[in-house]
């Protein structure tokens, strides 16, 4: 049974506080997808420093987000949980993969693009190269399949440019891993503008849910969340974005599917709507959070699940950057 098993490679950066859109489009689904795959999550701090980040924050954020992987379910017995700077081959195999990638795809990916607009001031090599680090962490590990949402979409375009490439210019060293589309709330959108994404750094904090917002931020939140004149309760993306957002989000809370949601709120209103999602999120939200702060409190138990993690993510990792090594020839005694 075991070996049969497809292997599955995510990961999230330990940068600013997750939202809710990073829990319904990639943590949430770890869970699930913990059961039918071998898993391999990890943390990515390494990417992390692509931005400059405060060395102090970077270790907490780092701590917090493991313990909110594990509050939230994932099981670090049943999937490799580790931290990205702790398998040295990751920034092993990147330098290789960087000889088999062009300059020009690097400065054509959107995410570059919109990064250096942001942070105009530290157009870092580092930030040009953070799909080959990318690639590099999927192919250590012959993953089968990577979750993605739209954004992270063609950067595993440019993992399967480069694997094949690899493989073309001597033979098939890497699996080359095909994308997972989630079939709930692939995407949750800003609360005050349903035309973006919900996201960790955005400038209005009132349009994105933190994981780690208690109670009554949640409720005020999404009594403020921008909706339409119209009144109808109904799943539209174009003409109604901030309702069909609500509408998922609850949905994605509540178990329920979007269509019996539409249902339960026939003939009520919009406050009625916000209320249920409000409470829904605020439901799930406290437990998850009394859990994280319980294991913040455990550093043993914590630094046992980096360790750990590590270990069996190196073994693997391993393997394919000695398989690499010897096909581009380098000596080995
Ligand atoms: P940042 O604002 O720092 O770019 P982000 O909130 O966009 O961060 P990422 O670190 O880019 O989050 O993404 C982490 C994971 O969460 C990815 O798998 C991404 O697809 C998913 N994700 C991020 N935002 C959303 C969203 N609004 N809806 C669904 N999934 C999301
Ligand atoms: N770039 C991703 C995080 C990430 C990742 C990965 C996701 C780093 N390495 C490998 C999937 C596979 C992000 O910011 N969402």
């Amino acid at each position: 049974m075991e070996e049969t098993r497809k292997v599955l490679y995510s990961a999230v950066q330990p940068t600013n506080s997750l939202t809710i859109g990073n829990y319904i489009g990639a943590i949430g689904n770890w869970v699930r997808q913990q059961t039918k795959y071998d898993c391999f999550y990890a943390i990515a701090d390494m990417h992390a420093i692509t931005v400059r980040q405060t060395p102090a924050e970077l270790r907490q954020k780092t701590r917090e987000l493991l313990a909110l992987y594990i509050a939230c379910g994932v099981d670090p017995e049943a999937c490799v949980l580790y931290l990205q700077s702790s398998v040295p081959a990751h920034a092993e195999l990147a330098w290789v993969l960087n000889t088999f990638t062009y300059v020009g795809e690097m400065e054509r990916m959107t995410q570059f693009k919109d990064k250096s607009q942001r942070h105009a001031e530290n157009i870092n090599m580092g930030l040009l190269d953070y799909p080959v680090l990318m690639a590099a962490d999927i192919l250590l590990y012959q993953a089968d399949v990577v979750p993605v949402g739209a954004d992270q979409k063609q950067h595993l375009e440019i993992t399967r440019d480069i694997a094949e490439r690899f493989n073309n210019i001597y033979s098939p060293t890497f699996k080359v891993p095909e994308p997972l589309f989630t079939e709930v709330g692939a995407k949750i959108y800003d609360l005050q503008d349903p035309a973006k994404k919900m996201s960790k750094s955005a400038e209005n904090p009132n349009g994105s849910v933190f994981m780690t917002d208690d109670g009554d931020a949640v409720m005020k939140k999404f009594k403020r969340a921008v909706t339409d004149s119209d009144g109808e309760v109904r799943y539209d993306e174009e003409k109604k974005p901030g309702v069909s957002n609500l509408l998922t989000i609850y949905s994605a809370f509540s178990g329920v599917t979007v269509d019996e949601a539409v249902k339960s709120f026939e003939g009520r209103g919009y406050a009625d709507l916000k209320e249920a999602t409000g409470e829904a999120v605020r439901e799930k939200l406290v437990p998850i959070q009394e859990e994280q702060r319980r294991l913040l409190a455990d550093k043993g138990y914590l630094d046992g699940v980096f360790r750990n993690g590590a270990e069996r993510a190196a073994r693997t990792a391993n393997k394919t950057l000695e398989k690499v090594y010897r096909k581009v020839g380098f000596y080995k005694v």
